[in-house]
């Protein structure tokens, strides 16, 4: 009898879906992908996980995995085959560090794109998703309730009217970072894609490739993105490497550099409200936002939330930076040091978190 595939239930225009399904498909693993429509989310995502959201998996013994990362680790570790974890030291902290870029800190251009640029395409596309079988005009009035929250978020993430230009600014200076860069590689580390290739997919695929006004811009302004967009959601078969003796590319050391200019400091303040927020609230989980912080983006300086998961993400890399020691501990502060860095080596880690659906709890151990 033929094994029965993983079910993913999610959406073409949900970044971490889009994360979670190119994993699937350069990993080769069977799977069937279920829209999340209004009843899949009554029917199986409620009551399965507890809370609305996408992507969730369910592998073929009935697991039910929520969260992009853990859905990719819990399949790296039944599946085998070509590790997405680099396993020599500046490849694969670089890699979990654009892994917490992408998921984190894209999330300010993709949700400013979209809602401030394909409003009305997102609006009906979210109804098309809960209501395939409505009008079209019934699509975008479903639509635009569904999508509310999501539309308000893009603010709450720091896209205020006046924070657009620095966000248009930062984001269109990566891309010709990573242009530079895809001109010489497949993927970010080689020719195989690695879990920081997963991790910038997010944003770059349903939000800046597949929404139509991003998608032309990405296609004119970065067309060598726009190919490693298509690589990475139509993989060839089962190939390639990671660069020999953990070679670092230089073209990746400004999308590091930016990295640690923008978001750095962000996750820096975090850390020390959540380490307040912890103290005053002693073994509680966390809320999903605790109050409001500065960012700065290209000179301009905006609001956002503090959101304690993103630490959670950091966390990943923070452990396994403090898992190395000598040599290569002192290479992995060199790449460090020429990304501009510092902060990444000082950074004063909370107190250990535990993932809490979409927020973060203290620890057991803690
Ligand atoms: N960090 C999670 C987040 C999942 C997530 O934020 N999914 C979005 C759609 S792409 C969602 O369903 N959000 C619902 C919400 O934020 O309430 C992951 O890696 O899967």
């Amino acid at each position: 009898m033929q094994a029965k595939p993983c079910v993913l239930y999610g959406a073409e225009i949900s970044y971490f879906t889009g994360k979670v399904r190119a994993y699937l498909r350069w990993k080769h693993i069977d799977y069937r992908e279920v829209p999340a429509d209004a009843a899949v989310f009554k029917e199986i995502i409620l009551p399965r996980v507890g809370f609305p959201v996408i992507p969730v998996l369910i592998t073929p013994d009935d697991v039910c995995l929520q969260d992009s990362t853990e859905i990719i680790d819990a399949l790296e570790a039944r599946h085998g085959g070509p590790p997405v974890y680099p396993d020599s030291p500046r490849q694969r902290l670089a890699a979990l560090l654009l892994e917490t870029y992408g998921d984190e800190w894209l999330v300010i251009p993709a949700m400013h794109y979209r809602w401030h640029h394909n409003r009305d395409w997102a609006m009906q596309a979210f109804g098309a998703l809960s209501a395939p079988g409505a009008s079209p005009q019934q699509q975008l009035e479903i639509g635009r309730r569904r999508a509310e929250p999501f539309a308000g978020a893009a603010v709450l993430l720091g896209a205020e009217p006046h924070m657009h230009a620095a966000i248009e600014a930062s984001y269109e200076a990566l891309l010709r970072d990573l242009s530079a860069h895809f001109e010489r590689h497949p993927f970010l580390f080689g020719s195989r894609p690695s879990i920081g290739d997963f991790g910038l997919i997010g944003p770059l695929y349903a939000h800046q490739y597949r929404d139509p006004k991003s998608g032309e811009h990405m296609r004119r302004v970065a067309p060598r993105v726009a190919e490693w967009v298509e690589r990475m959601m139509s993989p060839a078969p089962l190939q390639g490497e990671f660069l020999a003796d953990d070679a670092l590319p230089e073209t990746l050391i400004p999308v590091l550099r930016r990295m640690f200019a923008e978001q750095l400091p962000v996750l820096q303040d975090s850390a020390a409200r959540v380490r307040e927020w912890m103290a005053a609230h002693p073994g509680e989980t966390l809320p999903r936002a605790i109050g409001m912080h500065a960012f700065a983006l290209d000179g301009c300086e905006g609001r956002r939330i503090v959101r304690p998961y993103s630490l959670w993400m950091l966390q990943r890399c923070r452990d396994y930076y403090l898992s190395l020691g000598g040599p290569e501990r002192a290479a992995v502060d060199a790449m460090l040091h020429a990304a501009g860095g510092d902060r990444f080596i000082a950074f004063e880690d909370p107190p250990r978190l535990a993932r809490a659906g979409l927020s973060v709890r203290p620890a057991p151990s803690s």
